[in-house]
């Protein structure tokens, strides 16, 4: 297995609740380190141009309202095995799937307002630490 980077958000609905430490604490649990972290107010179009694999499904609309609704934390994760681990650690997208003691499992709301984006592959990973990080804010 090699160290990986993968792309965090931790999205509005955990934000609002003051629940970014304890998001960031399972990362830590599982070994993952916080190599680049940032709080911002996304836009529509940066949500919109983000989530453009989604673009057709019903709930686009939705989705982009909702993360751009409160700030976001962007972080990126590094690690062996980074990417699955971090998905591991989210658990399914819908909380009423997600395992034991995943993130989505403990604090989603819905499908929707689940609580943490994680990068889905390589290809995912490394488009997405570059659209919202440069090189010089990435420190290992
Ligand atoms: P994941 O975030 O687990 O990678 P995804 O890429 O399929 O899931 O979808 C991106 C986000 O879109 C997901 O975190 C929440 C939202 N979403 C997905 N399916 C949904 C649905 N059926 N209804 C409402 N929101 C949905
Ligand atoms: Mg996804």
């Amino acid at each position: 297995m090699a160290v990986e980077r993968t792309l965090s958000i931790i999205k509005p609905d955990a934000t609002k609740r003051n629940l970014t430490g304890k998001i960031i604490a399972k990362f830590e649990e599982a070994g993952l380190r916080v190599v680049a972290s940032k709080r911002v107010q996304l836009t529509a179009a940066q949500a919109g141009e983000f989530y453009g694999e989604h673009k057709e499904r019903p709930f686009f609309g939705e989705l982009v309202a909702f993360m751009i609704s409160e700030p976001v934390v962007l972080q990126v994760l590094e690690g062996e095995n980074a990417i699955a681990k971090n998905r591991e650690v989210m658990g399914a997208t819908d909380p009423a799937q997600a395992a034991e003691g995943t993130i989505r499992k403990e604090f989603a709301l819905s499908k929707g307002e689940n609580s943490a984006h994680g990068s889905d592959s390589p290809e995912a990973a490394a488009r997405e630490i570059a659209f919202f990080f440069s090189g010089l804010e990435l420190v290992g």
